[in-house]
Order: C-alpha cells, then structure tokens, then sequence
C-alpha cells in the first residue's frame, strides 16, 4: 500500500489566491493542494491535505499521523510558526519526518517573523519559493522517507 503523508497549512491559509496576490500569489489553496498531489503521486505517495485556523487541531493531527503510521509530515504553521511551542512539542512527540514551508521568505520580512518554533523540530525548512514551495517539500521529503521516484 502506497505511504501516506500529511500536508497541514494553519490560519488564513484558506484565503490563498483572494488577498494579498503581490505577497502570496494567485495560486488558491485547493490549487496547492492539486499541486501536492501531482507531486506525491510522482513519487508513489499518497497525500491528506488539510487547513485549520486551530493550534489544537494542528497538535491532534500530528498524533493522528503517528497513530496512522504517516511517513512524513508537509508543515505551513502559518502565524503559528512565530508563537506555538505546543507544535514544536507534537513534533518532537511523534517523530514523524517533519518539513515546515512557507511561502514568503520570512527572513525578509518583519522582524518577529524571523523566528520559527517550528524550525527546530523540522528536518527542513523551506520558503520564499511561492507556492511551489509544498512541491520542493514533498520531492525532499520522499528521499527522506526513502520514497521512489517514477518516471
Ligand atoms: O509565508 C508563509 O507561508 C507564512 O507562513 C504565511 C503566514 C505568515 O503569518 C507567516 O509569517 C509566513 C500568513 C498566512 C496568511 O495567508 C494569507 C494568504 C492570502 C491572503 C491573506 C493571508
């Protein structure tokens, strides 16, 4: 059976594409999430996608993805990056490959983005690639979690 892994994005993540395009873009989140897939796919993995404006929900989900036996984990904390020591704490919990993504390269941005509590506990992190930011994640993600390319 094909590997799962999850793709979280965290609050107003939902509002991709709709405000803010010289930011963020013009790509939606359902976009996103089409372009995760196709890239998942490329490498025989299957994906969960999903957003939540809730840290909680976010922590559950990183025990649900240990219980599930989930391979690998695609993470855009969102403002949560800057806050929540309770996400660092669920990834350090479950151990399960983590890559945090952002779509913005928050090093150039206000100073209290600068810091991620998420980076930590990541394998890796990317940003300031845009969107295509989640597909660069997934194609390292798979050769962490030992996935085939297929051509
Ligand atoms: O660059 C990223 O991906 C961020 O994680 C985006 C977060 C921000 O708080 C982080 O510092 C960097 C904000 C997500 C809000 O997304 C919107 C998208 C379109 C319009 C409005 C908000």
């Amino acid at each position: 059976m094909a590997k799962t892994i999850y793709v979280l994005n965290g609050p107003n993540l939902n509002s991709l594409g709709t405000r803010e395009p010289e930011k963020y873009g013009r790509s939606t989140l359902k976009d996103v999430e089409k372009l995760c897939r196709k890239t998942a796919g490329r490498h025989g993995l299957a994906v969960d996608f999903r957003q939540t404006a809730r840290e909680g929900e976010l922590v559950e989900w990183f025990h649900e993805a240990k219980a599930k036996k989930v391979a690998g984990i695609v993470i855009n904390p969102a403002g949560y990056s800057h806050t929540s020591i309770a996400i660092l704490d669920a990834i350090n919990a479950v151990a399960i490959p983590t890559v945090e993504i952002h779509i913005t390269n928050i090093h150039q941005r206000e100073e209290f983005r600068h810091h991620s509590y998420i980076s930590k506990g990541a394998k890796a992190v990317i940003c300031g690639f845009g969107v295509a930011g989640y597909a660069l994640a997934i194609q390292g993600l798979a050769g962490v979690i030992g996935a085939k390319a297929k051509n």
